[in-house]
């Protein structure tokens, strides 16, 4: 039998497992949407608005599911959009395969129409990026990507595929099915090295990232964690990845960093580091573990021998997956019962913060949320300074998932819920927006309603790029410069996508708003009407301005 190209890179990614894609169709790959014209119903192809939201949505579905989130986007411009998804899926090592149309063999090199070397382009964003140039090769490419995406560190891959590739015909046959790679798994030598290490700490921390978990290693994990009464913070928004109602549970190291956790990190004199690409945001711009000697003693378990050393030179390299460190852990002395008790203390009092100069109070909104939520939520946001609350006033046990891009990109909020909704129609997906970080793909309900995949959007609607005033005001306070939208009415807008949208003005109306948003069948959003004073949970606008102007008099 003989099959086009486009033919059988789709069968090979059946193979594999695939289920879901999403895209914006191009005519440098009508062979590949000729090819799932017959997989309807096994092998979806989720039509979006923009290449940006399209990328976002498969690498929320990587970082969701684990299995690779597959983007299909046309040649130059296509790929040009495309590129925020794969930044923020290596960032999030999140796996993901990016598919982008390519002129034809026979044209390459000549700056043909649209023509991209995605080699270059791509090969300093992604973990692979590669190009099919024999379509005989096309089991074995795909089959690299995919476990190229999976293992180790997960993260993108971005393939190329030449029209002619899609295009010629071959009877070689479609991969059987993805290659079982085993978790690489510790020494005997380094658990022993490491329960010395731990026997002889005063004031050990776990810190702990994303990806390849299964439940039982992080309930291994857990279950460690508690009997040792070691405090356990995880990395810049990973803090799903623990469950936040367990006692050793003290907190996330991200962005604009509580002080407890600050301190559990410098004070710390043994940090067990699991599955954590030690970045910017978890080391408070590398202040907290000085480069490249950290004073603390740091064992750094990875499942990728290339972040192993990387910045960091470790007391203890341990190259294994997460899972098999954690069922290889044993008890260890303890003892730390005080040093525990204090910080989880002290991140359970952070959940208090003043009432807020705002029509809707979100210190208010995330306290009845907190109680609303089903154990199962998916919660999801772009950038800004709204996601404070839901990355700091919210609650994630073990069941729920936090979909929030390290990379802090703006717009990823909505594609990452549609791709959560697509996946998962039955639970409750709350998409945490502010006004420019829903401006940035708001077009991506369209998609939503397409594909009958509609979340819920509470949109933080307090009419400027909070975040960047907040700087402007502490730098050049006064002088407000490119900073201040003049937004649509975002309630018709959403209703002319077909959703169930209503303005939230008083904090009080917020309760019985939610509950007809999670009642109906169509999605909802709902615009939540937030002072621009209310920027940051402690500080007013007005408050940081006065600050830096009383600094400059005294300057
Ligand atoms: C794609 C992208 N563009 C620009 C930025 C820079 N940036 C970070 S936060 C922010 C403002 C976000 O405004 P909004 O969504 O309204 O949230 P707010 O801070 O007002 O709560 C901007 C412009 C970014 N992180 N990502
Ligand atoms: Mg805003």
């Amino acid at each position: 039998m003989t099959r086009s190209g486009g033919q059988l890179l789709v069968d090979c990614l059946c193979a594999l497992g695939a289920s879901k894609s999403f895209g914006v169709p191009g005519e440098s790959y009508l062979a590949v949407l000729d090819a799932l014209y017959d997989t309807v119903g096994r092998f979806d192809f989720l039509l979006c608005r923009n290449e940006g939201g399209a990328a976002f949505m498969a690498a929320a579905y990587g970082k969701l599911t684990g299995q690779p989130g597959i983007c299909f986007v046309t040649r130059g411009p296509g790929a040009a959009n495309a590129a925020i998804g794969v930044h923020t899926a290596m960032q999030d090592s999140a796996p993901m395969l990016l598919f982008v149309g390519q002129v034809g063999t026979a044209m390459k090199g000549r700056e043909a129409f649209q023509e991209l070397d995605y080699k270059a382009v791509f090969g300093s964003v992604a973990k692979w990026a590669a190009e099919i140039d024999d379509v005989a090769r096309i089991p074995e490419i795909v089959g690299r990507a995919w476990t190229r995406a999976v293992t180790g560190r997960p993260g993108p891959v971005v393939i190329a595929l030449p029209e002619d590739m899609l295009t010629d015909r071959t009877v070689v046959p479609p991969l059987a099915g993805p290659a079982e790679i085993a978790e690489a798994a510790p020494s005997q030598a380094a658990m022993a090295k490491l329960h010395d290490l731990l026997d002889a700490a005063q004031r050990p921390l776990l810190l702990l990232g994303g990806s390849n978990w299964h439940d039982g290693g992080r309930m291994a994990l857990q279950a460690f964690a508690e009997a040792a009464d070691i405090p356990t913070v995880t990395a810049f928004r990973f803090q799903d990845q623990f469950d936040n109602f367990s006692p050793v549970f003290c907190g996330e190291a991200g962005v604009a960093m509580s002080p407890q956790v600050r301190r559990l990190i410098a004070e710390a004199d043994v940090i067990l580091a699991v599955n954590v690409r030690l970045g910017e945001m978890t080391t408070a711009g590398y202040s907290l573990l000085s480069v490249p000697q950290p004073r603390q003693k740091l064992i750094h378990v990875q499942g990728a021998d290339s972040e192993l050393g990387k910045v960091y030179r470790p007391a203890l390299g341990i190259h294994a997956g997460p899972n098999a460190f954690a069922a290889a852990l044993r008890p260890v002395k303890g003892g730390w019962g005080a040093w525990r008790a204090e910080a989880r203390a002290e991140y359970e009092a952070a959940f208090a913060a003043p009432e807020q100069p705002s029509p809707v109070d979100m210190v208010k909104v995330c306290a009845w949320l907190r109680g609303a939520l089903p154990d199962d939520a998916i919660i999801t946001n772009g950038a800004g300074n709204f996601t404070v609350w839901p990355n700091r006033f919210l609650q994630f046990g073990p069941k729920a998932r936090l979909l929030a891009p390290q990379s802090g990109a703006m717009g990823y909020g909505l594609p990452a819920a549609v791709a959560a909704k697509a996946v998962y129609p039955e639970r409750t997906v709350v998409c945490f927006a502010g006004d420019g970080d829903f401006q940035m793909n708001c077009q991506e309900l369209a998609t939503a309603k397409q594909a009958g995949a509609q979340p819920i959007v509470l949109l933080l609607n307090n009419g400027i790029y909070g975040t960047i005033r907040a700087h402007q005001e502490r730098s050049y306070p006064g002088r407000v410069s490119g900073t201040t939208m003049a937004n649509p009415d975002f309630v018709l807008l959403a209703r002319a996508y077909g959703f169930h949208a209503e303005r939230v003005s008083r904090t009080e109306e917020f309760a019985a708003a939610f509950e007809r948003a999670r009642a109906s069948a169509t999605g909802a959003l709902l615009d939540l009407d937030i002072s621009p004073e209310a920027v940051a949970p402690r500080q007013t606008l007005s408050q940081m301005r006065a600050a830096a102007l009383a600094a400059k008099e005294t300057a």
